[in-house]
């Protein structure tokens, strides 16, 4: 296991100690988030936690699965208490880019549900300002070229994310276009222009959302509030 494995298994085993008997969980998406499904499912199994999650993505509901971490969904809870999630980019406002892992509709749902939201990283997330990695934004597949053209106007190249060869259909049966602004200055801006594009479903920007960051870097991990 690379260092970088080694701090997101870290960070994620550090986040499953947050959860407390009793709790509905909002269970994100990622190689970090795996960790922390892992570690979780293993608590349930040795202290009998009592808790239900509510997963992001289908391949996290077979991660929680395969860990036995009890599953629940939003026909029966309404509200979660925390949702632990992994980010592609946080800034120092605790603003995100997530969505690199094409999840990021469900992600953004089930971080909205819930009191607390933590978000788990290793160290080589924290940037100064958002935009290095290119934002993922979820549009609908009917038309997507003339969506694409509209966020293109707002200074990116949107690029349509594919898999295979072909254009990769989220869970929600949409497409993702990953679009390069190099540094984005007013991510709430942005995210408030993405949004008023027809047929932009979602973008991977999280404003005003994450309460808690755990990092992990060499020295250790650092708790952010
Ligand atoms: C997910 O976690 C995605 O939004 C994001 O792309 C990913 C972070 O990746 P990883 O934890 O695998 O480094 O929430």
């Amino acid at each position: 296991m690379n260092t970088q494995d080694q701090l997101k298994k870290a960070v994620g085993e550090k986040a499953a100690l947050l959860v407390e008997d009793g709790m509905k969980v909002g269970i994100g998406f990622g190689s970090t988030v795996y960790w922390f499904v892992r570690a979780l499912g293993e608590r349930v199994k040795q202290e009998g936690l009592d808790i239900k999650g509510i997963p992001s993505s289908i391949l996290t509901g077979e991660w929680a699965k395969e860990f036995g971490v009890p599953l629940t969904d939003f026909a029966t809870t309404k509200e979660l208490d925390i949702t632990i999630d992994g980010s592609d980019e946080v800034d120092p406002d605790f603003q995100l880019i997530k969505g690199g892992g094409a999840a990021l509709f469900r992600e953004k749902i089930i971080a909205q549900a819930a009191k607390k939201l933590v978000i788990i990283v290793d160290d080589s997330k924290m940037v100064e300002h958002l935009g290095a990695f290119a934002l993922p934004v979820e549009i609908l597949q009917f038309a997507w070229e003339r969506t694409a053209y509209e966020i293109e106007k707002l200074g990116c190249t949107p690029v349509l994310r594919l898999k295979d060869g072909e254009p990769l259909i989220t869970d929600n049966g949409n497409y993702i276009v990953d679009c390069s602004f190099e540094k984005i200055k007013d991510p709430a801006d942005l995210d408030r222009k993405l949004q008023s594009i027809v047929g932009v479903v979602e973008t991977g920007l999280f404003i005003d959302m994450a309460d808690t960051i755990i990092i992990g870097g060499s020295e250790g991990i650092t708790i952010k509030e």
